[in-house]
């Protein structure tokens, strides 16, 4: 997970090390914002895909997530 932040008058990524969704509210990640990259997939991804990943959270409890593939290489 990184995040974009302003640094000057640049933007840059910088790793979200954990996410904290409260109950009932939900997060979005979407370009130039918070975001979710994949590097080195184990397979191909190609824009407009749906990609199912699994969350483990600090509970130890796990969330199967939906997300669309936004940027490929
Ligand atoms: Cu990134």
């Amino acid at each position: 997970m990184h995040k974009v932040i302003a640094i000057g008058d640049q933007m840059r990524m910088t790793p979200m090390l954990n996410l904290t969704v409260l109950p009932g509210k939900t997060v979005s990640f979407t370009t130039g914002s918070a975001h979710l990259m994949l590097i080195a997939p184990t397979t191909p991804l190609r824009r407009g895909q749906i990609v199912e990943l699994d969350f483990i959270c600090s509970d130890g409890d796990s969330l199967r997530t939906s997300f669309d593939v936004v940027y490929s290489q």
